[in-house]
């Protein structure tokens, strides 16, 4: 049997650090790139599509996000679909799946029992709280004699993930126990990068990226499944739009603002790309400059930029120094500058550089 196994795909995602405009320019990104996993899932033919929970961000969406969400499930059109609730859209009394327009085809699995697709069985392990205090797998039973494929889906940590800083619920799930009672295959969601954790047990991670520390996100899984026994066998398959990139530079020559410039230019699609920059190090004063307009630049272009660029040094060169010291006041500022302790000294150089700078520019 052949599967399309994703999760995490949170919906309606508030984005809240984002200037509205983009978050909701982003929001939009997450019901589009689930349209294409519903053309990737007929491409390829599968016979179903799981999602191993947290399909919504949260059960106080409105009807226009579960709208939006109805409208993108119906493009699997056909193709069975297996969602359970996560801890985002537990399947609390205030449920926000339960108030999902299912199209035909999809099914809210909200109950501890199997589900049949052709000669297999999927196995929905749903959390019904946001963090359930068992683990929500306890109740998969032992493969009987005679049974085809089985396929579990949970969501939730099968490590301590804590110590990774990326996990959110303490609903821990014990793998090891799972495939010892002969499933064949165990769909996870929870941790938002594609990761394995063993021959039987993925994560698909989110078909978007939600933060800049995740780890391998916007991939679905493929997983092909030959007979009962077999190793399953994997395929991640990008799918993300937006780019979530995080570098870090040190800056030791003038040269590297150009490079980063360069690097900025070459990226595919600065509108959908979200930046983090930790920087550091020191440059003369014309590239500390030009870096601050750079910076500025692309701040406006990417659909994101986060910098620290105020750990970056400004240094006069001799020439820098040479430049600024035209005029009496100006020399005897710089040279009370230059020979000063104060933390904020750095700063008014390199404010006098600019003023000096423009007036430079200015006169032309
Ligand atoms: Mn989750």
């Amino acid at each position: 049997m052949k599967l399309l196994h994703t999760a995490d795909l949170q919906l309606g995602l508030k984005l809240h650090f984002l200037p509205p405009e983009t978050a909701a320019r982003m929001r939009s990104l997450r019901f589009a790139t689930l349209r294409r996993i519903a053309e990737l899932a007929r491409q390829e033919q599968v016979d179903c599509v799981l999602i191993a929970g947290d399909v919504l961000e949260d059960n106080a969406l409105k009807a226009d996000t579960l709208q939006q969400a109805t409208d993108a499930l119906a493009c699997f059109d056909g193709i069975p679909v297996i969602m359970i609730p996560g801890n985002h859209d537990a399947g609390t009394a205030d449920s926000a799946l339960a108030r999902l327009e299912l199209p035909k085809g999809v099914v809210l699995a909200t109950r501890r029992e199997s589900i049949a697709v052709g000669d297999a069985a999927v196995y929905p392990c749903p959390l019904m709280r946001r963090h359930e205090m068992d683990d929500p797998t306890a109740w998969l039973p032992a493969r009987q004699p005679g049974e085809g494929i089985r396929i579990a889906m949970a969501h939730g940590g099968v490590i301590n993930f804590a110590q990774n800083a990326d996990s959110e619920t303490p609903n821990l799930i014990d793998a090891n126990a799972i495939v010892a009672k002969g499933f064949d295959y165990v769909a996870m969601g929870d941790w938002h990068g594609t990761f394995r954790y063993n021959d039987r047990v993925w994560y698909s991670g989110a078909h978007e990226a939600t933060r800049h520390k995740e780890v391998d996100p916007g991939n679905v899984l493929l997983v092909e499944i030959a007979a009962p026994g077999a190793v399953p066998v994997v395929t991640p398959v990008p799918v993300a739009s937006a780019r979530w990139i995080s570098r870090a530079i040190e800056f030791t020559d003038d040269a590297q603002v150009e490079e980063l410039g360069a690097w900025f230019g070459a990226l595919p699609e600065r509108s959908h790309t979200l930046v983090a920059l930790s920087l550091s190090g020191a440059l003369t004063l014309g590239a500390r400059d030009a870096l601050d307009v750079l910076l500025a630049d692309n701040a406006e272009r990417l659909a994101y930029l986060r910098h620290d660029a105020h750990k970056v040094f400004a240094q006069p060169t001799e020439a820098d120094l040479a430049a600024m010291n035209g005029e009496s006041f100006m020399a005897a500022a710089l040279a009370r500058l230059q020979g000063s302790a104060d933390d904020a000294a750095p700063d008014a150089l390199r404010l006098m550089y600019r003023l000096q700078q423009e007036a430079a520019n200015a006169s032309v």
